[in-house]
């Protein structure tokens, strides 16, 4: 067979340019942001570095297909290859958590957490139906059903009757007593637990309780700790509820993406199918798909377990260092990958913390923190352990952020002085030529290049721009 090698058609050239040749300005800031993740300290809950594998998996031609329908039933044809794949994801999505595929199943085709979660709405319940979440700002996620008094900001309480329940204002944990008794009031159809922000384990049997006494399907939305699940660091949720979501991006360190489980009892299969798709979404991301397989694969290795067990150890020593250096942690520490760090003591916001830290290339963010009065100034920030724990810091390194952590609110409180104002501009004017910072930046970025970096060659790395 002779192929044909024949130049292709002019208008056609770019087709088979690199980015760097094609599109320098694109290439030049994928190059900047590499170097920005290698040299800075990442500690970002909710973030993760993935594997050379996954991004292989996700940049590969599968991007180029379209399959609705689930595998054996498309629309499409040419899916033979893509039925394989998501097929092999859904084994391995099973395996990934222990579950008897006689009785969970699982949809891999969510593009995020967020679409995952309406998906599991619109197969559960009706609009208008009542649904009870942990509020935003004592650590929910905006998809459990949040709004303000002033305004329904998530699609979740736009089409749904929400009402929040809450931590408790002293000790920072669920206030399982009051959620039952507003539940009692409010009478739910769907409870669900899980958060974005909250350090704590769950009592899946006392909500699987609170959910019974009202007939309410009990969701768990463990995108944060699911990769702490997956490895047996957390508690098991399965044995407990109805249906399971979860990012495949944050401790799981996958693609970015979600998926929906769900118990096969009553009709909950074929709604929760039908609601992904064609309810929710259209075609699914193959490439995605992909890397998800490849995620679960190693989610499954002893490797993750030893990982999932360090990501723990590491947050817990991060909390026990601050908490040394006289600060306050919510709940006073952590079961799992992320510390809550409420500032109100020092009379700093998370919002100037996050400035400044940016500043000298630490990398978190400002969180509101129970009893917080302004969800514009929250009192608080949010530290997690995932991403550090894959460029391989144990215990030690995390004393060293924690030592940085506490020279950068130094910094900051002598910035807020001299600003001597609330804003966070003058802040930021106060902090100008600031030596302390400089040397702070410095030493951050140092320590930072001592470790590797998981997915990027780091001989090939860019460091001039
Ligand atoms: C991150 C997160 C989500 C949303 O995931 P996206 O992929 O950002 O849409 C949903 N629920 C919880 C608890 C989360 O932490
Ligand atoms: C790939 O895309 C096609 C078309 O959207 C879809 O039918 C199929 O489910 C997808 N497969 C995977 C593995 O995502
Ligand atoms: C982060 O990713 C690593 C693999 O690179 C994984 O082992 C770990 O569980 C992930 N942790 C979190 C908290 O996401
Ligand atoms: C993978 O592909 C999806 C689109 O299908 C994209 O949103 C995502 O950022 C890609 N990369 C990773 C590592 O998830
Ligand atoms: C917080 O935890 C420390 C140990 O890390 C303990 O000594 C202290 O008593 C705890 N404080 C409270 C208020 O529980
Ligand atoms: C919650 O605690 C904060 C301080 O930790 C306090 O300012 C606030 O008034 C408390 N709120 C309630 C409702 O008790
Ligand atoms: C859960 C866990 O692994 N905790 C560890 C956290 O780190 C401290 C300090 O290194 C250890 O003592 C804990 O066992």
């Amino acid at each position: 067979m002779v192929y044909n090698t024949k130049p292709a058609d002019s208008w056609n050239t770019c087709l088979n340019t690199t980015l760097e040749q094609e599109d320098k300005e694109i290439y030049d800031l994928i190059e900047q942001e590499k170097y920005r993740q290698f040299s800075g300290l990442e500690l970002i809950a909710s973030e993760n570095f993935t594997s050379q594998a996954v991004m292989e998996a996700n940049g590969s031609c599968l991007t180029n297909k379209y399959s609705e329908g689930l595998p054996g039933a498309r629309y499409y044809g040419g899916n033979e290859y893509i039925d394989e794949v998501e097929n092999i994801c859904r084994q391995r999505a099973l395996k990934a958590f222990n579950l008897n595929p006689e009785e969970w199943g699982v949809n891999v085709q969510p593009y995020s957490g967020s679409t995952a979660n309406f998906a599991a709405f619109t197969a559960l319940i009706q609009p208008h139906d009542r649904i009870m979440g942990l509020d935003l700002p004592s650590g929910g996620h905006l998809t459990h059903g949040y709004q303000t008094s002033k305004k329904k900001i998530s699609s979740s309480s736009i089409y749904f009757e929400s009402m929040p329940y809450q931590v408790d204002n002293a000790t920072g944990v669920i206030d399982y007593d009051r959620l039952e008794q507003n539940a009692a009031l409010f009478r739910p159809k769907l409870v669900i637990c899980g958060a974005s922000a909250y350090a704590r384990e769950w009592d899946y049997p006392r909500f699987r309780k609170i959910a019974d006494q009202h007939g309410a399907y009990l969701m768990c939305d463990m995108a944060h700790i699911s990769g702490l699940v997956a490895a047996q660091e957390a508690s098991n949720p399965f044995e407990y509820c109805d249906i399971v979501t979860t990012t495949t991006h944050k401790t799981l360190r996958g693609p970015r993406a979600g998926i929906i489980f769900f118990r096969k009892k009553n009709d909950i299969e074929s709604r929760v199918n039908q609601a992904v798709f064609p309810s929710c979404q259209g075609g699914p991301h193959n490439n995605t798909i992909a890397g998800i397989a490849v995620a679960l694969k190693q989610a499954g290795s002893p490797e993750f377990k030893q990982y999932a067990k360090q990501v723990r150890a590491n947050a817990s020593k991060l909390a026990e260092t601050l908490t040394n250096y006289g600060y306050k942690i919510v709940t006073n520490g952590t079961d799992n990958h992320l510390v809550l760090w409420d500032l109100r003591p020092q009379k700093l916001t998370g919002s100037k913390l996050e400035k400044l830290c940016d500043l000298c290339h630490i990398t978190l963010n400002k969180n509101a923190v129970h009893g917080d009065v302004s969800a514009v100034t929250p009192g608080g920030v949010r530290i997690g352990a995932s991403a550090l724990t894959s460029r391989s810091f144990k215990e030690d390194d995390f004393v060293k952020v924690g030592e940085f952590l506490h020279r950068a609110v130094q910094i900051a409180l002598a910035a807020q002085e001299k600003a001597g104002s609330k804003l966070i501009k003058d802040f930021v004017v106060a902090l100008e030529g600031n030596d302390d910072l400089k040397a702070l930046h410095k030493e951050v970025q140092e320590f930072a290049k001592s470790f590797p970096m998981p997915g990027f060659d780091i001989e090939t790395i860019k460091t001039e721009f």
